[in-house]
């Protein structure tokens, strides 16, 4: 191997045999969720993958090495305020971390990257960058959307926060070609909400992950090089309806604008932090009740990828 990565034995052994895997994010962890939660919560996406019958690969950048499934202890160093210099690493940060011996949690998109390096096709996470409200004029896009053009891995979310664009956010992804399959419902979730007050429609809809599987493979034997985008709605018990969380949001922007040093990677923690404020909490509840839905989707698309075509 050229590049340095190492794979927990139990994923190493789960991908030689072809079993199923799926791969999490680690800047949910360090960047956006409040501790503990953030460490009680990525156990317990772990735990509700291996139920679901996969082998769960939390990703991280550890002391110079890209990590396909960590240790206890090291999710704990994830988690931890008082941990120093743990980035967050998107696409083009990853490099520089690995060369000097950093640390750092991945992104969506550099999740992708590492997920792909390690033969991986399945990803969890709570929700994706986007493209940020006022885009026209702050270009702000997140390099997540590329990713999903160039990266062949498929990413379970729960939609888009209302703190973005969505419509433009769905403009963008038909412009890179990913595909975007809502499963259940043929409107696109918005996150905390299974839709957005809007109803905004879902450029692609399924009802099955053995419809997913069936696209993914499909796409690879195409040669096309991009994911695909499943958009998982939240459980109605765990939402916060639009017309309530609506305010909230444009409550949240307006404090980002308000000040200056929120800008480029800073944004979307600052949100998400304003946002649990401002809901006392409950938005909490629900990213972490959509998470959990997204891991267990998650395991059963890797499971049919691999009763289709064996895990490669
Ligand atoms: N959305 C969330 N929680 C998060 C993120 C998004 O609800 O923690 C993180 C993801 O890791 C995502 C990243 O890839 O924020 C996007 O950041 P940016 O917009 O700077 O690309
Ligand atoms: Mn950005």
């Amino acid at each position: 191997m050229t590049f340095p990565m190492d794979l927990a034995p139990d994923v190493s052994d789960a991908l030689a045999s072809r079993k199923p895997v799926v791969a999490l994010e680690s800047t949910i962890i360090s960047h956006g969720m409040p501790f503990p939660r953030n460490i009680e919560t990525a156990r317990a996406a772990e735990a509700a993958i291996r139920e679901s019958g996969a082998t769960p690969a939390t990703i991280a950048v550890l002391d110079g090495r890209i990590r396909i499934g960590i240790s206890d202890a090291e999710l704990e160093r994830l988690g931890d305020p008082d941990s120093d210099g743990i980035e967050k690493l998107s696409r083009r940060d990853l490099a520089a971390c690995l060369a000097t011996g950093g640390s750092g949690a991945t992104t969506v998109a550099a999740t992708m990257i590492c997920a792909n390096l390690a033969g991986i096709r399945v990803f969890a996470t709570g929700g994706i960058g986007g493209v940020h409200r006022g885009a026209e004029l702050n270009f702000d896009i997140s390099a997540d959307l590329q990713e999903l053009a160039q990266t062949p891995v498929t990413v379970v979310c729960a939609g888009a926060k209302a703190i973005l664009d969505i419509p433009k956010t769905l403009e963008v992804l038909e412009t890179l070609g990913v595909p975007v399959l809502s499963f259940g419902q043929d409107l696109f979730p918005a996150f905390w909400s299974r839709w957005h007050p809007d109803r905004i429609a879902s450029p692609g809809t399924v009802s099955s992950t053995g419809e997913i599987a069936d696209r993914i493979l499909m796409s690879q034997r195409l040669g096309l090089k991009a994911g695909h985008l499943v958009a998982n709605p939240i459980p109605e018990t765990d939402e916060i309806p639009g017309e309530v969380i609506g305010p909230i949001i444009e409550q949240s922007l307006k404090d980002a604008e308000a000040n200056p040093d929120i800008s480029g990677k800073r944004l979307t923690p600052f949100l998400l932090d304003r946002v649990f404020a401002l809901t006392e909490g409950r938005s909490l509840d629900s990213n972490i009740a959509l998470v959990l839905n997204n891991a267990r989707l998650a395991a059963k698309i890797a499971a049919d990828l691999c009763d289709r075509a064996g895990n490669k």
